[in-house]
C-alpha cells in the first residue's frame, strides 16, 4: 500500500482554510473515500505525490494535458511570456494569431473570444444567445455539465453527480424556472420541449460526447435531428466542447459527427493547461458580443499573453499525426480493458471516443443515458479506484468523469495500466466470490 502520510496531514491544514480543503470538488475523493492525493510534480505522463509515489497520470488536469506535464514546446513558450510581460489588459499580436488559428481548426467558428475557463464560456454562450433570439429559454441535458453557472446547475453531471446533487443551493426559482431539462440521446423529449415552448427557446446546450456522467456517446442521428430542430425554430444550437474540443480530433466533435453547430464554447486543452475558455461561432452572431454589439461580456485577463503562448504552442503541435498517436495509445489500452472483463467475466463495459475513456460497472452492454449512468455500481468503482491509485495509476475520482489519455504515454505505461487493471479487476472478483461465500454459509 503507498504511503500518503503526508497528503493525510496536509488534507487536514487545507480544510482549515479551504472549503472542503480542495479547489474544486471532485479533488475531494468524497465517492471514492480515503484522503485525497496531494501532488508535487509532474513530467511527461507521471505525477508524483508529496509521499514521492509516482503515478501514471490518467486524468491529465481533467483533459488539458494533451501532451502530457511539462511538454518542452509549452514550457519553453510559457518562460518567453515571463521574460516579456504575461498581462497587459490591452491588444496583443498573439490573440490575433491563436483566433485565427481557432477559427481555421473548428468548423463553426468564424469569430472567437477568449475568456478565462469553461464556465465563463458557456455562461457568455447563453447570455449571447438570448440576445441575439431576444428568448429566454435555455434547454439543457440530464447529466450534462457546462461548469458552475447558475442556468446550469440543474441535474449536472461532474462534480454536482458525483456528490449526489444534481442541483444546487444558492440557484433562485427565477434562474432556475429558465432552463428546461431535456434527456441525453432521446429525441422525443426534445420535440416534447419544442412542441411547448418552441418560440421562447433562445438555445440547446449540449456536450455531443458527453464526458460528465462518465463518457456517454451521442446516438449518431440524435445530433443531426437536433440541429434540424433548433434551425426549425430558429433556436440556437451550442456545442459545449470544453471537453472534447481539440481533444477528440483537431475539429472537435462537430468534426466527428459533421454537425455544425450555432455557437462552440472552449476550454482546457485550448489553454495548454493555464486556464483558458472561449466562445465562437458564426459572425453574425459573434458580431452581438460587446463592443461591437449590445451583449456585454469582458475580462481582466481574457487573452493574456502568457495563456495565449501556452495555448497557441498546444494548437499548433496538434496536427494529424499526434492524434493518430493517441489514437493507437488510447485503443491499446480500450482494448486490454475489455479483455480483461471478459476473461474474468466482470459486469462493466468500457466507453471510449479518442483519448476519453470510462470503464462503467454495470450489466447493461452500453451506457446511453443519464439513467444509464446513474444505475452504475459507483461502490464497485470506489473499490476498483483506490486498487489503480495504489497500483500506481491515477485515474478520475469519480464514475462520472472520464479518463484523458495523452501524448506522453509510452508503450511501458500502456503495459502497467492494462496489467493493473486486471490486478484491480481480479481483486473485485474476489471480494465478489468471498461476499458470495460468507453470504451462502450465512443462509446455511
Ligand atoms: P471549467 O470552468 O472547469 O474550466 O469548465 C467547466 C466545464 C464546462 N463544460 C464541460 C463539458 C466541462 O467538462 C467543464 C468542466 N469539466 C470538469 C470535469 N468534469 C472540470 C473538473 C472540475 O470541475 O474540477
Amino acid at each position: 500500500m503507498n504511503k500518503i502520510l503526508n497528503s493525510v496531514s496536509a488534507y487536514k491544514e487545507a480544510k482549515k482554510v479551504i472549503p472542503g480543503g480542495v479547489n474544486s470538488p471532485v479533488r475531494a475523493f468524497k465517492s471514492v473515500g480515503g484522503t485525497p492525493i496531494f501532488f508535487d510534480r509532474g513530467k511527461g505522463s507521471k505525477i508524483t505525490d508529496i509521499d514521492n509515489n509516482v503515478y501514471i497520470d490518467c486524468v491529465s488536469s481533467w483533459g488539458p494535458l494533451i501532451f502530457g506535464h511539462c511538454d518542452s514546446n509549452v514550457s519553453s513558450e510559457i518562460s518567453k511570456a515571463i521574460k516579456t510581460g504575461t498581462t497587459f489588459g490591452a491588444p496583443t499580436l498573439i490573440e490575433t494569431k491563436i483566433a485565427n488559428k481557432i477559427v481555421d481548426m473548428v468548423p463553426s467558428i468564424d469569430k472567437v473570444r477568449m475568456v478565462n475557463s469553461g464556465t465563463e464560456a458557456t455562461m457568455s454562450a447563453i447570455r449571447l444567445a438570448r440576445g441575439f433570439t431576444k428568448r429566454s429559454l435555455i434547454v439543457k441535458f440530464e447529466g450534462n455539465y457546462h461548469g458552475h453557472g447558475d442556468s446550469f446547475l440543474i441535474k449536472a453531471g461532474s462534480g454536482a453527480m458525483t456528490l449526489g446533487k444534481p442541483d444546487s443551493l444558492g440557484i433562485t426559482e427565477n434562474i432556475a424556472k429558465d432552463t428546461i431539462l431535456a434527456a441525453f440521446n432521446d429525441i422525443n423529449s426534445i420535440k416534447k420541449i419544442f412542441e411547448k415552448h418552441h418560440k421562447n427557446i433562445a438555445a440547446v446546450i449540449i456536450e455531443p460526447i458527453a464526458g460528465n456522467m462518465g463518457l456517454v456517446k451521442s446516438c449518431s442521428k440524435f445530433l443531426t435531428e437536433l440541429r434540424e430542430i433548433c434551425s426549425k425554430n430558429n433556436s440556437l444550437l451550442i456545442f459545449d466542447e470544453v471537453m472534447t474540443g481539440f481533444r477528440v480530433s483537431k475539429g472537435g466533435a462537430q468534426e466527428l459527427y459533421n454537425v455544425i453547430p450555432d455557437l462552440t464554447t472552449l476550454g482546457k486543452v485550448i489553454g495548454g493547461g493555464l486556464p483558458v475558455g472561449a466562445y465562437g461561432g458564426k459572425k453574425e452572431i459573434m458580431d452581438y458580443v460587446a463592443p461591437q454589439g449590445p451583449v456585454y461580456q469582458a475580462g481582466t485577463l481574457s487573452g493574456n499573453p502568457l495563456a495565449m503562448r501556452a495555448g497557441l504552442a498546444t494548437l499548433n503541435l496538434l496536427n494529424n499525426q499526434a492524434f493518430e498517436k493517441l489514437e493507437k495509445i488510447s485503443s491499446k489500452i480500450e482494448k486490454g480493458f475489455l479483455n480483461s472483463i471478459k476473461k474474468l467475466g466482470i459486469d462493466a463495459t468500457v466507453c471510449r471516443v479518442g483519448s476519453m475513456m470510462t470503464i462503467f460497472f454495470t450489466k447493461q452492454n452500453e451506457i446511453k443515458s443519464y439513467h444509464d449512468a446513474k444505475d452504475c455500481n459507483t461502490d464497485v468503482y470506489s473499490r476498483y479506484f483506490n486498487y489503480m491509485l495504489n497500483f500506481g495509476i491515477y485515474i478520475p475520482p469519480s464514475q462520472y468523469e472520464c479518463m484523458f489519455f495523452s501524448l506522453a504515454i509510452n508503450q511501458e505505461d500502456i503495459d502497467k495500466i492494462i496489467n493493473s487493471n486486471f490486478k484491480a479487476l481480479q481483486k473485485i472478483k474476489d471480494e465478489e466470490y468471498i461476499n458470495w461465500y460468507n453470504t451462502r454459509k450465512i443462509s446455511q
